[in-house]
């Protein structure tokens, strides 16, 4: 029997590295992919190759090297970012995503393909909580990206044979890489300010509800949609996943009753507008019944763990 090669393109990223680190430790073969090298220790010794996904035939050179048989391609410029820089963004989501769906059919070894999609595929007009199959008028060129990408992901698995799964990710926090360009961004950088002596600046209002999700749970979602057997999966777009959701002002509170002297001050920019746009929740009964997806941290374990974790590290953005 051929082991399995785990390859996560994006790896250097704010999932990526936790991914990393869930499959290394799982005693998972493992080769990591991006264009710059990973800096958490823990996975350093692990074969790495400087990709750029949108450079088809490297991509396809390296992945038949290591013959890889489970991609997870998590590459992509985030909201706040691609507004910024539309064509950018556009370019790598959408070249990205179909440079690893094209390879993985030309390649067979390759058996199955994670691509994270996001809350970002809903927009105004979805409701308070979004449906599985509910209202999708996304506002960003991320979100037109993801909701494009869900479609040719079901293109791909209907059209071409290729076992691509999917989960529409909320916000994530965790402690061991920065996010980067998000709109959900605040909730990971507020623990690198606390303890400086001036109020932290959100850039949201302090009532603005978003889904969110503890890393630990969006690594747990991407392994367990992995593992379950593609017969059980009725989606062949992306599951809504929800774990929790809160406001600014929700966290911070949580956040002072560990630092007493926490002050914030909420003064919205653009990204208000990008958040204004998406649900407060999602719908997720079915990820639930087709693979299990149960989540296991709420705010104030998330709060804890992100506390616990400023006390050993660097500042994120170190
Ligand atoms: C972002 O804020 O752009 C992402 C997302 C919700 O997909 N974290």
């Amino acid at each position: 029997m051929v082991r399995d090669v785990h390859c996560i393109i994006g790896a250097s990223g704010q999932l990526g590295t936790e991914l990393a680190l869930g499959l290394k430790r799982a005693g998972e073969q493992l080769v990591l992919m991006d264009i710059k090298q990973p800096v958490y220790p823990e996975l350093l010794d692990l074969p790495f190759e400087m990709i750029d996904v949108c450079e088809r035939g490297g991509l396809a050179d390296r992945l038949g090297a290591h013959r890889v048989t489970h991609v997870y391609h998590l590459a992509a410029a985030l909201s706040a970012r691609g507004e910024q820089d539309p064509q950018w963004a556009w370019n790598l989501n959408m070249k990205g995503l179909l440079n690893v769906l094209d390879i993985a059919h030309a390649m067979p070894g390759i058996r199955q393909v994670f691509w994270p999609s996001s809350i970002a595929v809903f927009g105004p007009g979805s409701g308070p909580i979004a449906a599985q199959s509910g209202h999708r008028l996304p506002a960003t060129v991320y979100g037109i990206s993801k909701n494009v990408g869900e479609h040719w992901c079901a293109w791909y698995h209907q059209n071409r044979n290729v076992d691509v799964r999917s989960v529409r990710y909320p916000g994530l926090v965790g402690s061991l890489a920065p996010p980067g360009g998000g709109t959900t961004d605040y909730a990971v950088e507020v623990f690198d300010h606390i303890g400086e002596g001036l109020p932290y600046r959100c850039f949201l209002e302090a009532g603005e509800v978003l889904p969110m999700m503890h890393m630990g749970d969006a690594v747990e979602a991407a392994l367990g949609l992995m593992a379950a057997p593609r017969s059980a999966l009725r989606c062949a777009e992306a599951y809504n996943i929800q774990a929790m959701s809160f406001s600014p002002e929700e966290l911070f509170l949580e956040i002072r009753r560990h630092a007493p002297d926490f002050a914030f001050e909420c003064i919205p920019d653009f990204r208000q507008d990008i958040a204004a746009g998406w649900p407060d929740g999602l719908e997720d009964s079915m990820a639930r019944a087709d693979w299990g997806w149960a989540p296991k941290v709420d705010l104030p374990a998330l709060v804890a763990s992100m506390m616990e974790a400023r006390l050993s590290r660097l500042p994120l953005n170190a």
